[in-house]
């Protein structure tokens, strides 16, 4: 069972699942779920939590038409922030999305209407990203007399190459459908919901053993820091725990038996 109870989280709502899928939904529709300083500490404390409390997969949902308008550049505005305030900031956004991307727990993102800015670095930094007809992604910073500050120049970058990211940032250009698929923003596009999508695929990983998991939502991104040579070091030293773990043995065993299920299409 996911303990939640004792996460107080202003901007976004737990749902715990008893096969060990929690859902969090951001939870400020009416700004479009942007993201304000509170948002980002309530995404820090929640993944700093989530390898720890029994969850086993995450859906990232959001509330309302859009899923992330990136962000708050009201609370931005008011706060008239210099330098450094605004490079602190930053470094909590990268807190959080580090701790999603280098928990080990798979993070699933329910895509929906604008990713834009902020909100596409945020989506960049889950593990599968699901669209539906409605999600578009765009980064606005440039017209806005901004740069993105979340982490996109990494991971938006790694997703879709250089030039596809300058473009985006020079030019505005929005990317949706099988356009953003096939340039790598999303891995599914789906006609009805991407939340039961993703939450498909999140029930799929979650049968997964947890030190499978961690490897596959940990080691890979460390690994793809390293040179090649220490990648392959990192692999096979990763290989050595997680393919002679005593709880892999029933799934071997079940194999070898010719009772567990084949590799097929369809
Ligand atoms: C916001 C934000 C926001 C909406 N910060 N409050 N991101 C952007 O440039 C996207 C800015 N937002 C938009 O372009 C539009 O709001 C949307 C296309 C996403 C949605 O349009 P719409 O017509 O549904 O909503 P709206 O009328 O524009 O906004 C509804 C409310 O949400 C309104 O507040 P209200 O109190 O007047 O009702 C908006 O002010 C509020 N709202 N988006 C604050 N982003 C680490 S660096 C990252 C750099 C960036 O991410 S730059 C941000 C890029």
């Amino acid at each position: 069972m996911i303990d939640i109870q004792h996460l107080n989280l202003a901007n976004i709502r737990l749902d715990a699942h008893d096969d060990g899928v929690l859902v969090a939904t951001l939870n400020r529709a009416a700004k479009r779920n942007a993201l304000d300083a509170a948002t980002i500490e309530d995404l820090v404390t929640l993944f700093s939590t989530v390898p720890r409390i029994g969850v086993r997969a995450v859906v990232l949902a959001a509330e309302g038409d859009h899923f992330c308008a990136g962000l708050d550049l009201v609370e931005h505005y008011k706060a008239d922030r210099g330098p450094a305030e605004f490079m602190h900031l930053c470094l909590r956004w990268h807190e959080a999305f580090n701790k999603m991307e280098y928990g080990g727990i798979p993070v699933i993102a329910a895509l929906k209407g604008a990713v834009v800015g902020g909100g596409l670095e945020l989506a960049s930094a889950v593990h599968i990203r699901v669209a539906d007809t409605s999600t578009y992604f765009a980064l606005p910073e440039g017209q806005r007399g901004l740069f993105t500050g979340g982490g996109a120049t990494i991971r938006v970058g790694d997703l879709i190459g250089k030039a596809r990211l300058v473009d985006m940032m020079l030019t505005g250009r929005i990317y949706k459908g099988q356009d953003a698929v096939d340039i790598g923003l999303a891995q599914y596009l789906v006609e009805g919901s991407s939340f039961d999508k993703a939450l498909q695929l999140a029930q799929l990983a979650a049968k997964n053993l947890p030190l499978s998991n961690f490897a596959i939502c940990s080691a890979v991104s460390h690994m793809q820091n390293m040179s090649g040579l220490d990648a392959a070091y990192a692999e096979a030293v990763m290989a050595g725990l997680v393919n002679t773990q005593p709880e892999a043995r029933e799934r071997l065993e079940a194999f070898a038996n010719k009772t567990a299920a084949r590799v097929r299409p369809d």
